[in-house]
């Protein structure tokens, strides 16, 4: 149900930004026009909302009742479609009215349900009344009869209109562009509501006739009054008089217009794009374009420009060369070589990586592909000498060659000491030595070392542990051999201390 609401929302809101001014209001029009060439009951009749406000609610307006006067019929059509303006039943309504799912909802000027935000008497949303000023009056003399004669001019900008008669043998007549949208032939108009260009106009006529205009207007209105008996206005009763009110616009209202801002470009080199904000902005005093940003509802009545996406930065970005990792060491023991392998690239989208001919990168300096590695001491038959002792805190240390092969036929010891007074955690992790029962081929034995020189063996390990394996040696001071016999090996182990207080 949400969704449907919010979905409807949307539709309202593509078709306000899309049909700028009253054309949102002819939107009704158009959907009972739209069966002007349908056969109903075999004939072809015109088809126009039915508006007629004593009867109907705004509810029932989003029924879709289009009424045929040739028929002299109202019809319901179903709901009319989601985001058609409901309002010009009440057009003197501060809020904006649409039908979502055939209810008439109530929107604040912002066009969010549950704003606060209204139109102010000159019609600007959110305004404060400073830009127009109250027009009263009244005739209880009609100025001619069995003729039109002019009650009333409305400038263009006015708002607010409403216009009222009691006289049941009199009608209005409203003239826009020298043209009667409503009466004009003698006859009452027919009470409905009525668009001409940007102006939609609520009439309803018979005793207590009247005439509503929400604004502000955008062409000279002209109302005249026909009476067709004398005396009609009482001078006695000031409740018969004609009289209407409205708003008059005493300078201009604040303009604003959709701007188009160009973005900055989304990459700097390796072909990006440029996109555009479309934002509102308030004109200046003298009609220039002051570029102030203002909140977007104010230009909701105006076609929004669409953005555009264009091209920017259309060159490649620089090559480079990227190097792999280093390869092993050629030798187990001794210094030996190791090469790595080096690629000309070119990233133009980050994390792509575009592989180019080597010669691309000829103008670049090509980085070291060959480098001398050093693996532990050799000893005079060719075996690694590994024995060394570390005094710190914390440290690590690993088997011969790791990550690669252990040598065969090796024996290291390797001393730790740390601060006097503390132990020493022992964590060994990547453990995978040759197995065997009782460890008699390959192991790494843990022993604590004593000041009077004596060690005691604390743990032997080999095989393969997939966890982490920690030994306390409870002194400060520690020697962890590594043993391997003359054939099989594997890749060893790392080893990490640090002092613990005990
Ligand atoms: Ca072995």
């Amino acid at each position: 149900m949400m969704k449907r609401r919010l979905n409807a929302l949307f539709v309202f809101l593509h078709h306000f930004f899309n049909c700028p001014g009253s054309t949102q209001y002819q939107f009704a029009e158009e959907q009972c026009g739209s069966r002007d060439n349908i056969l109903y009951k075999d004939q072809l009749t015109t088809w126009l909302p039915y508006t007629d406000r004593s009867q109907t609610s705004g509810d029932d307006f989003c029924q879709h009742n289009c009424v045929s006067y040739g028929l002299s019929k109202v019809v319901k059509f179903g709901q009319f479609t989601d985001g058609t303006r409901c309002d010009v039943l009440n057009p003197l309504e501060d809020k904006t009215a649409i039908c979502v799912e055939g209810e008439c909802k109530h929107f604040g000027c912002d066009l969010e349900e549950d704003s606060d935000r209204r139109f102010d008497s000159c019609g600007v949303c959110d305004g404060d009344n400073s830009t127009c000023e109250i027009q009263t009056g009244g005739v209880s003399h009609p100025p001619a009869y069995y003729d039109y004669t002019n009650l009333l001019e409305i400038p263009i900008g006015s708002t607010y209109i409403n216009i009222t008669q009691p006289c049941g043998d009199c009608h209005f007549a409203l003239i826009i562009e020298d043209q009667y949208v409503i009466g004009g032939a003698g006859e009452r108009g027919k009470s409905r509501a009525y668009s001409m260009g940007d102006d939609v106009i609520s009439y309803v006529g018979g005793d207590g006739e009247s005439i509503q205009i929400r604004g502000p207007t955008s062409s000279k209105i002209t109302i005249q009054v026909y009476a067709s008996t004398y005396h009609v206005f009482d001078d006695a009763k000031k409740s018969s008089e004609a009289r209407w009110v409205f708003f008059k616009p005493i300078q201009d209202r604040p303009a604003y217009r959709w701007s188009i801002v160009d973005t900055p470009c989304s990459k700097t080199c390796g072909y990006g794009l440029q996109m555009q904000e479309v934002i509102c902005t308030e004109l200046g005093l003298v009609g220039t374009l002051d570029g102030r940003s203002v909140k977007p509802f104010h230009c909701l009545h105006l076609k929004k420009p669409e953005p555009v996406t264009e091209p920017c930065n259309e060159f490649d970005c620089p090559h480079r060369w990227e190097v792999g990792e280093w390869g092993d060491c050629s030798v187990s023991c001794g210094v030996g070589v190791r090469f790595r392998q080096a690629y000309c690239v070119r990233e133009n989208t980050a994390g792509l990586i575009e592989i180019l001919p080597h010669v691309t990168c000829a103008d670049r300096l090509e980085p070291l592909l060959e480098e001398h590695c050093e693996a532990p001491a050799c000893l005079e038959d060719g075996r690694v000498t590994c024995n060394k002792t570390i005094f710190a805190s914390e440290g690590s240390f690993t088997s011969p060659n790791h990550p690669g092969n252990y040598p065969t036929d090796i024996n290291c010891i390797t001393r730790i000491k740390v601060n006097p007074g503390y132990w020493i955690d022992l964590t060994f992790q990547s453990f995978e030595l040759e197995p065997a029962p009782g460890c008699i081929y390959d192991y790494v034995e843990v022993f604590q070392d004593r000041e009077d020189g004596t060690r005691t063996s604390i743990a032997r390990l080999c095989g393969t542990r997939k966890f982490r394996s920690s030994v306390v040696v409870k002194g400060n001071s520690a020697s962890v051999l590594f043993h391997s016999d003359v054939i099989v090996t594997r890749r060893g182990f790392v080893a990490n201390f640090s002092e613990l207080d005990p």
